[in-house]
């Protein structure tokens, strides 16, 4: 058995991108430093998103960014590392930190997670707490509202996925929640169809401290590239996979080259744990994998607009969930002792 498998998926991409030699061409307004947005003061800050797995945070800050910034899926533990989203109202640019969801913690990298989760929540201007209105309260929630009292600043309530729910439920909920933690404002938001987003950005952007913008105008997150294309296939690996393994599994972007052609060549590896993992990455005769690969390429091509030749090795690693170096590339500290 090969250590390794490749898979690359090439589509008819290149019609649509004809013209992508000119827009390579153009000079990047914002590589010169940050851009004094508007007129007046402006504002700047951080608003830590946290919640139980699965509330919709990542969604949520894809939409209050306005694009993919964050990875989704119906599976719980999606977000592991911290991906910072970046929007703009007005003269606000709000920094938002989508962090991993929050619950009791068993091994060494859901540890992390959650460990990363509350320490972005201290550093942050502004604390909204994301709760799912279709699940209501429960023991995660309630063991989120603890430690929530004890950080002073201001924090929203956003119940989310409204779109499922029945109105006088929804006020019952935030009645509820409202009496065990008091909030400074209460939002009522479907993340996924856009009800209430605008509201919670305004608001966002009303709270954070006055403040010379951190980013440039057009920038939309803080992570490399290299990082959200490792994101985007493991959220394709977490889409077509059943639910023990994508957990057990983990991508990096291992080379990136621009082509002269303008297109670029991606190479990633996805870890798994055990031989019978990495046979259900690839799938029968390598179905899998390519299926895959082929949404990863898509997607990643249509966010650079570039032509994109996608890679994908898997690598049997048995531990490399206790491996430090693979926190450090998600970003997260490596928790001591088992
Ligand atoms: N119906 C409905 N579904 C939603 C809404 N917001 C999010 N979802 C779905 O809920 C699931 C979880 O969404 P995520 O954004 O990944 O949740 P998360 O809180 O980031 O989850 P973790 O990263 O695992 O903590 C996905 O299937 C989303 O499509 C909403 O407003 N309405
Ligand atoms: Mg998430």
């Amino acid at each position: 058995m090969p250590e390794t498998f490749a898979a690359e998926a090439e589509g008819d991409f290149d019609d649509d991108f004809d013209d992508e030699d000119e827009d390579l061409d153009e000079a990047d307004p914002a590589a010169d430093g940050v851009p004094a947005p508007l007129e007046g003061p402006t504002r700047c800050g951080f608003v830590a998103l946290l919640g139980a797995p699965n509330a919709g945070k990542s969604t949520l800050t894809n939409a209050l960014v306005g694009t993919k910034v964050s990875i989704v899926s119906h599976k719980v533990q999606t977000t592991r590392a911290i991906v910072r989203g970046i929007a703009l109202d007005g003269a606000a640019q709000v920094v938002l930190v989508d962090t991993p969801g929050i619950f009791s913690p068993k091994r060494r990298l859901e540890r992390a997670m959650v460990t990363s989760a509350w320490t972005h929540a201290a550093d942050a201007d502004v604390i909204a707490l994301l709760v799912d209105a279709k699940r209501g309260m429960d023991e995660e929630i309630e063991a989120l509202l603890g430690p929530l009292k004890d950080i002073r600043k201001p924090r929203a309530l956003i119940l989310n996925k409204i779109d499922l729910i029945r109105r006088d439920t929804l006020l019952a909920l935030a009645a509820q929640l409202n009496e065990r933690l008091p909030f400074d404002r209460v939002f009522m938001v479907s993340a996924l169809t856009g009800d209430g987003v605008a509201d919670v950005r305004r608001w966002f952007a009303e709270m954070v401290p006055l403040s010379p913008w951190l980013y440039p105008e057009d920038q939309v997150s803080d992570a490399p590239m290299r990082m959200l294309a490792a994101e985007i296939t493991r959220e394709k690996m977490f889409l077509r996979l059943h639910d023990e393994l994508p957990y057990r599994s983990t991508v990096e972007t291992e080379s990136w080259k621009e082509l002269r052609n303008g297109s670029v060549r991606i190479e990633q590896t996805i870890y798994v744990e055990r031989e019978s993992q990495r046979k259900i990455v690839l799938g029968k005769a390598g179905q899998t994998i390519k299926t895959i690969s082929s949404e990863a390429r898509a997607e990643i091509a249509g966010i650079i607009e570039q032509k994109v030749h996608l890679f994908l090795f898997v690598k049997v690693r048995e531990s490399w969930a206790d491996d430090p170096e693979r926190y450090r590339e998600m970003g997260l500290e490596f928790p001591k002792g088992g």
